[in-house]
């Protein structure tokens, strides 16, 4: 088995951070944001948060920030919960929150919550359970949960749940590995898991593992390595990740890195969705493309290793499943300490 190219993720995730005027940026500017709070969350959990200039975040997080109180995916960009969540998860790594007007950013998102219990991702109204649990999480990680009816919005996240024990977007919704993860997370910070029935759901979501040891989203579908993190993680909240083989993911996990050479003499570790999917080697007239390929991908790598840690992959740190953050991070916003 391959091991974990360390410094091979950092040099790539610090590269990201660095380029703001490229074809790439520019075309990936309005979800800056939330590509942030996974590059650095993955840089946390591989031990090297230190290696970006905190302060610099921090203020440009900040100018993100709409006078409604939400945040949008980058300066002068509209504001959305999911981007709302994703500054302050890069607030809570440093150890800001409290730069933040609590008050105005809770309100910006309790108002959000519609007659049903369920919420809109911003004032353009669509619903879906990812921006209940992105309440729900945002929230609690300022300690305003009761700035909204929880009550309703467990009920409604309950509307969602199929007969196949999965969840969908909105009520009948077909059950995706996504939208498990975000149901059940609600539920685990609100304390309601006491509603899913852990068997039928553990058995739903272990058949997401097919024989290479790559875990789909849905049934009949790919694997993905992305799934590492939706499926795994569900599991974990539910107490079933023992159904599943984790060597055998591990080592599907670790197949997915490519070194490729995407210029003369430069090269890059990418990762594949699958380890026998062949990425292309790069020449110069195809580098914007493939720039592009590359950094939609970024989300998915930091799923990888953020699965590693959920596999308790040895040097990296734990990560809260619920929540999305390393554990020790939690901990000081939970426990103090
Ligand atoms: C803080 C971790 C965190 C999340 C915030 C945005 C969000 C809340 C959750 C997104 C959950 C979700 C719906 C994930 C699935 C994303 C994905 C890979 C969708 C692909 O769907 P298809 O239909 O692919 O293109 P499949 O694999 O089903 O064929």
């Amino acid at each position: 088995m391959g091991e974990l190219k360390t410094e091979k993720h950092v040099e790539y995730i610090l590269s990201v951070e660095k380029r703001k005027d490229d074809f790439v940026s520019v075309v990936m500017e309005h979800l800056r944001l939330n590509g942030a709070y996974w590059g650095l969350t993955t840089l946390d959990i591989l031990g090297k948060l230190e290696a970006v200039d905190q302060d610099e975040v921090v203020s440009w997080v900040m100018q993100c920030q709409h006078k409604s109180g939400g945040f949008g995916g980058n300066i002068g960009h509209d504001p959305h919960l999911l981007y709302t969540l994703s500054a302050i998860q890069v607030l809570a790594l440093f150890d800001k929150i409290e730069v933040l007007d609590i008050e105005k950013v809770s309100n910006y998102i309790a108002g959000l919550q519609n007659e049903d219990g369920s919420f809109s991702g911003d004032m353009w109204g669509e619903v879906d359970t990812r921006f209940s649990y992105i309440a729900i999480c945002s929230l609690a990680l300022l300690h305003q949960l009761d700035k909204i009816n929880v009550e309703k919005a467990v009920k409604y996240i309950l509307s969602c749940q199929n007969l196949d024990g999965g969840f969908g977007c909105t009520p009948g919704a077909e059950s995706h590995a996504g939208q498990i993860f975000c149901c059940v997370g609600a539920l685990a910070i609100t304390g309601s898991l006491h509603h899913v029935d852990e068997d039928l759901l553990g058995w739903w979501l272990c058949e997401r593992q097919v024989k290479s040891g790559g875990l789909n989203g849905r049934p009949e579908k790919l694997p993905d390595v992305c799934y590492s993190w939706w499926v795994l993680s569900s599991l974990i909240m539910i107490d079933r990740v023992h159904w599943i083989d984790k060597e055998k993911l591990v080592k599907f996990i670790l197949d997915c890195q490519k070194m490729v050479e995407f210029q003369i003499g430069q090269t890059m570790l990418l990762m594949s969705s699958t380890p026998t999917l062949e990425l292309p080697v790069s020449v110069e007239f195809c580098h914007d493309a493939f720039e592009l390929g590359k950094r939609l991908h970024c989300e998915s790598r930091n799923m990888d290793i953020a699965g590693l840690s959920l596999l308790e992959y040895p040097g990296l740190k734990a990560i809260d499943p619920a929540y999305a953050l390393p554990v020790d991070v939690i901990n000081r916003i939970f426990l103090g300490n």
